[in-house]
């Protein structure tokens, strides 16, 4: 499928190994507008690519650029999504107003995933989900990830959603959103910074190869779903679960006393967590991303099968 539509592009790349039903992973950039420090970024975002060349699959990373959705940005385009300082952070809503007001922008899980599968790829890895927000029965704050993922028929590799989240309401969403999860190993829900988040996951898996036989049931279904595939960090790199616990707490009391909401949650408590931690939580998130890289390529070849 290549649904192609005005105000799309597709890097010559990512078109060649989609015409060759090459294998392609597909990366979002909101990670790099708003996730992580400048100039790690940059840093990050072209070790990925390069780790996922060197998996033989065709990286793709998903952006914003003058109101051109991109599916394979130019290395200068990912560079300018991690240096300009008017980059904005696009879920599917914004899609729209950043093209006819031509804005950079970092897309999110949710409107990385409507790209890709746009253009016919079927695989993404990102580091963690957007998800429900805690106090989101009073706020109603809950990612447009979930919503988009529930008809958005790609595999997305992450390790699960940040604490920062309310983790229980976010897999009950889950499960209303008919969104299958299964443990990559595992069948416990990882917390992104810690390999167990104190949840269970019914399901696992062992391989990318029942990662693409999951994906394949899903279409032979007609399900137009997402499958998630819950990749933990490594346990001896996670963040020491109680001082994971305390920095989150701390960063939870701020967020209310300098009253942030909406869309700027996320990225406030990440940045505090980071500071709060002497960017020993960068470290991990580092760690983790790299880890669903990988897994994410590893998939995207068994996907192209
Ligand atoms: N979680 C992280 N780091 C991130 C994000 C989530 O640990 O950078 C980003 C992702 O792009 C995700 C988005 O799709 O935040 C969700 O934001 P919101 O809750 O506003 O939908
Ligand atoms: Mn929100």
């Amino acid at each position: 499928m290549q649904t192609q539509f005005p105000g799309l592009r597709i890097g010559d790349d990512v078109q060649r190994a989609l015409d060759a039903g090459a294998p392609v992973l597909a990366l979002e950039s909101t990670i790099l507008s708003h996730g992580l420090p400048s100039p790690r970024n940059l840093a990050v975002a072209l070790e990925s690519e390069a780790q996922v060349r060197a998996a033989g699959v065709v990286p793709a990373t998903i952006g914003v650029v003058d109101g051109v959705a991109v599916v394979g940005l130019a290395e200068a385009e990912i560079e300018r999504l991690c240096t300009a300082g008017d980059v904005i952070k696009v879920s599917v809503r914004d899609l729209p107003i950043a093209q006819v007001q031509r804005r950079d922008g970092g897309t999110t899980v949710a409107a990385t995933a409507f790209l890709a599968h746009a253009t016919g790829i079927r695989v993404m890895s990102t580091g963690g989900l957007g998800g429900v927000h805690r106090g989101a029965s009073e706020t109603f704050d809950e990612s447009a990830d979930l919503g988009t993922l529930a008809r958005t028929p790609i595999t997305l590799v992450s390790a699960g959603v940040k604490s920062i989240l309310d983790i229980g309401a976010t897999l009950e969403r889950l499960e209303t959103l008919n969104i299958p999860v299964v443990g990559y190993r595992t069948n416990r829900y990882p917390g992104f910074y810690i390999a167990d988040s104190g949840f269970p996951i019914d399901y696992r898996i062992e391989s990318p190869a029942d990662a693409a036989a999951l994906a394949a049931a899903r279409d032979a279904l007609g399900l137009e779903s997402a499958v998630l595939i819950a990749n933990p960090v490594d346990a001896a790199k996670q963040l020491d679960p109680e001082f994971h616990d305390r920095v989150l707490a701390e960063a939870l009391d701020a967020a209310d006393a300098a009253g942030i909401t909406g869309h700027d949650t996320t990225p406030f408590l990440l940045e505090f967590v980071q500071r709060a931690t002497g960017g020993q939580s960068l470290e991990v998130n580092l760690e983790v991303y790299r880890g669903n890289v990988a897994l994410g390529a590893e998939i995207a070849r068994a996907v192209a099968g």
